[in-house]
């Protein structure tokens, strides 16, 4: 049989919704498929074969380039981290967190600030505090001020939002990405897993956008544990390299007397919030190391 190859766009109560020449079919996996290691996720390219009524199945999952796994979503470009002066009180150290696996996982970075009707004062304080981390766009949802701005950053890419609940990611999704495709159902199957209601938090869709990019809006990243080497840490801190250069090698930044990066924080040329993250994160891990033995 022929094969068609497809991205899944959804995946929702055990069906995989595979977009391919502008429709979208709702596949179950090949049973070998749901036995590997990782079941297929959003954003997987896969091979698939159409059956009848917008239905098909999957038959393979082509090799990914980069994957998350809390949500489980593939082949992305960015993570756009999203954050609010208020509504909720930014967490900034997980925000910390959040650039440090994004970078150490190959992956590009933004910063979008939203909410800034609240607070602009705010929203500019949070930008001033990352920009020599990440670039950084202000914005508004609710407004719509700013929403062309990060389209223009997002480009053509595939890119997930990121960010504490509440922070506005539904609904910068909604503001910049187009209709979805429109999902086949299949009575008594799907709408009746879908209104027990199980699935839907947890669900990952890919939403189309105008610059020919994908934008996944999640709910999850809410809570998640880094899991690095406390030593690899301060190489995803651009900061770090952008100001000066430690005389200690290697230096951790922290103990060490006379250590550069030390000084720039008290000569008010890194980020104070940053360091004092960075101080807070490297001991979580130096902590984990050890309970670890
Ligand atoms: N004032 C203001 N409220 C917003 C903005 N964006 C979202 N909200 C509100 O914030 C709340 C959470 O938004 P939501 O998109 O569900 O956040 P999510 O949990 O990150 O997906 C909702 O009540 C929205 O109406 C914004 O730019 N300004
Ligand atoms: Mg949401
Ligand atoms: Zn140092």
């Amino acid at each position: 049989m022929e094969f068609a190859q497809g991205i899944i766009i959804s995946v929702i109560a055990g069906f995989y919704y595979v977009e391919h020449a502008d429709k979208a079919y709702m596949c179950r996996a090949r049973g070998k498929l749901r036995l590997d290691d990782l079941p297929p996720m959003a954003g997987d390219k896969v091979l698939f074969s159409p059956g009848p009524d917008d239905t098909g199945t999957v038959e393979s999952v082509l090799p990914r380039r980069n994957f998350l796994l809390r949500p489980a979503v593939a082949n992305i470009d960015a993570v756009i981290i999203v954050l609010a002066p208020e509504k909720p009180t930014p967490n900034l150290l997980m925000a910390d967190k959040l650039l440090a696996l994004i970078r150490s996982l190959g992956l590009s970075t933004l910063l979008c600030i939203n909410k800034a009707d609240l607070d602009i004062q705010g929203a500019q304080g949070l930008a001033e505090i990352y920009k020599d981390s990440t670039s950084s766009i202000i914005c508004s949802a609710l407004t719509g001020n700013g929403m062309e701005d990060l389209l223009d950053a997002i480009g053509g890419q595939t890119v997930v939002l990121a960010g504490q609940s509440g922070v506005g990611k539904s609904h910068i999704s909604s503001q910049i990405a187009l209709e979805q495709l429109e999902l086949p159902v299949q009575v008594g199957t799907l709408s009746a897993k879908l209104s027990r209601g199980k699935h839907t938090t947890r669900q990952v869709s890919l939403l189309p956008l105008p610059g020919g990019g994908k934008v996944a809006d999640t709910p999850g990243f809410s809570v998640f544990e880094l899991e690095m080497d406390s030593r690899e840490l301060q190489l995803y801190y651009p900061e770090f390299t952008k100001s000066a250069f430690c005389k200690f090698s290697p230096c951790t930044h922290i103990h060490e007397p006379e250590c550069a990066i030390k000084i720039s924080v008290e000569q008010g040329e890194i980020s104070k919030t940053r360091y004092e993250n960075y101080v807070k994160i490297y001991h979580e891990l130096v902590e984990k190391e050890a309970n670890r033995y």
